[in-house]
């Protein structure tokens, strides 16, 4: 018999909320709501305190990207529209959104982990499997390990669940947020998983649920005890049999690590649409950071590439890209800022621009780039 894999998935805590108060630790224990624009900036005051914007004050159609555990004691969750939010808690404090600081946790908290466990699938800002089957160490403490280097990398936590495959590790990984460690086992299933409620199966969006509750099957239970016939009546029978592996906790699914990429790019949607002549210093500011970001990105994974690209967005939304191709392979960020700098003088600039991004493809490991160097400057022997 094959030993059962182990899978994780990590989650990180009330993720943007989270980010937020690594730098107004004043708001700590308040309910507090992110998914403000510039307007909520908190302000600073004379005394050195600062005066935040209160979701009562809000006035919108926008919607809630995420809360802290204390606004979602009071009901508010993300994706809920933010005047019903205010209604719900209007002494919450609303911040503003700000993507950038959110990538930048978003790779430092992989970082720490690839430290560890090196493969990762990344699912998205804030969320990565992990197989730890070849991993020598003991499961309870590897998890702990990986919490506290995500702590100790970024000042924030993450809940983590370890099961035999994705599925269980998705659904584990919430069972004891936030700051939670939840293993899973096959056997747990019954126990642990079957009194859920059949929405939290990653897969069965609300549609799904909706129907499956008008069959009067509410719970992970009560969808593995379903009658076979009744699904496939209902669903066909290739979903039919998926969910009744799922309710089973059966996935074979591997963990996809995206370890040979085929470009690493780096783009900015700028605060309000620059002009390449009135603004140039602000753009060239902007263009400079890109680029060293990237080498650092480049760095990181281990690569460099040949070919150099550009994409730009113009104000009525257009989008054009220009790239070129190098001598030999880079990962330096002057040399990227300088080969972006000419596919930059071959775009129209008369527009102004709302998106400006930059792109290193044709890539090769950053050892193998290196010895190509080596060999240019006739410093590598033959064999
Ligand atoms: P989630 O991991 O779903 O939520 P979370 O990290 O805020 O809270 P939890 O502790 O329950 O994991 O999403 C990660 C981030 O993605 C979240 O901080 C904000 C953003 N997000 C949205 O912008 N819109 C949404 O509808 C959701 C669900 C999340
Ligand atoms: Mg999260
Ligand atoms: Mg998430």
């Amino acid at each position: 018999m094959v030993p059962p894999r182990r899978i994780a998935h990590l989650d990180m805590d009330a993720f943007f909320a989270s980010v937020e108060l690594l730098r107004y630790p004043e708001l700590r224990g308040l309910p507090v709501v992110v998914g403000g624009g510039s307007r909520h900036q908190p302000v600073l005051q004379p005394d050195g305190t600062r005066r935040f914007s209160k979701l009562r004050d809000y006035a919108g159609r926008g919607v809630v990207t995420t809360s802290t555990y204390e606004a979602r004691a009071l009901g508010v969750f993300s994706a809920m529209g933010t005047m019903k939010a205010a209604a719900l808690a209007p002494e919450a404090i609303l911040l503003p959104t700000d993507f950038e600081s959110y990538k930048r946790y978003s790779r430092l908290f992989k970082a720490a982990v690839a430290e560890i466990v090196p493969d990762i699938e990344d699912r998205g800002i804030d969320e990565i499997y992990l197989d730890l089957t070849d991993h020598p160490e003991e499961t309870r403490a590897l998890g702990m390990r990986l919490k506290e280097a995500v702590k100790a990398a970024t000042g924030l936590t993450c809940s983590i669940g370890i099961a035999p495959n994705k599925l269980l590790a998705k659904i584990s990984s919430d069972l004891d947020k936030p700051d939670g460690l939840t293993i899973v086992s096959l056997e747990d299933v019954p126990a642990r998983i079957w009194p859920l409620s059949a929405k939290k199966i990653n897969g069965i969006g609300p549609k799904a649920y909706a129907k499956l509750t008008s069959l009067g099957i509410e719970t992970v239970g009560q969808l593995a005890q379903a009658d076979p016939k009744l699904l496939q009546e209902h669903f066909g029978l290739n979903s039919a049999e998926w969910l009744h592996r799922v309710a089973h906790g059966h996935d074979e699914r591997e963990v996809v690590t995206r370890s040979d990429p085929k470009g690493v790019s780096r783009e900015t949607t700028f605060e309000r649409d620059l002009h390449a002549k009135h603004d140039r210093d602000t753009l060239s500011e902007i263009f400079t950071r890109l680029c060293t970001r990237l080498s650092e990105d480049l760095h990181r994974k281990r690569y460099a590439g040949r070919t150099v690209g550009i994409k730009l967005r113009y104000a009525d939304f257009r989008t054009v890209t220009r790239d070129v191709t190098l001598p030999s392979p880079t990962a330096d960020a002057a040399m990227i800022r300088r080969a972006a700098g000419e596919c930059l003088r071959r775009v129209p600039l008369e527009q102004r621009l709302r998106l400006l991004g930059v792109r290193v493809s044709a890539l090769v490991p950053l050892d193998e780039a290196e010895r190509y160097r080596a060999g240019e400057q006739g410093e590598l022997f033959p064999g």
